[in-house]
């Protein structure tokens, strides 16, 4: 059995900040941990308004703490995110994340990342990226 605790793991490199300022996430769970999935708790600050579009994974997000949508940009519909809300991107959608106020989300993705992604000018992450260490 593997257990982490989220205060610890912030102390570590499993803490990766977004260089374009609009989030961090720690990494709990990763791809050496071979469980199939990598687990994250990620914040996203407010004000933040952003594109992605995970090609290479599937990710679903489940919202613990404020307030925000999200619009898939293939028909531009826009869904409310609150405590208790979870977006799941079932078809890689592509899509734009906004935070009115800070939120706390709980993240799985599929295939598992490696550690250290962060959006590449898509709003991917590459399937390549560096492992954490330690
Ligand atoms: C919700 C979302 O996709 N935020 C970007 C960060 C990502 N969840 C991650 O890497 O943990």
């Amino acid at each position: 059995m593997i257990v982490r605790d989220l205060a610890e793991a912030e102390k570590t490199n499993r803490r990766i900040v977004s260089p374009d300022g609009n989030w961090e996430s720690t990494r709990l769970l990763l791809k050496d941990d071979n469980m199939g999935f990598s687990f994250h708790i990620t914040t996203i600050y407010e004000g933040a308004d952003f594109q992605m579009h995970y090609q290479n994974h599937l990710e679903s997000v489940f919202c613990m703490s404020g307030e925000g949508e999200v619009e898939t940009l293939v028909d531009g519909k826009r869904y409310p995110i609150k405590p208790g809300t979870v977006y799941i991107l079932d078809k890689h959608d592509e899509h734009v994340l906004r935070a009115f106020k800070q939120m706390k989300m709980a993240c799985v993705f599929n295939p598992p990342l490696n550690g250290k992604e962060v959006h590449n000018t898509d709003g991917a992450y590459e399937l390549e990226a560096e492992p954490v260490t330690g």
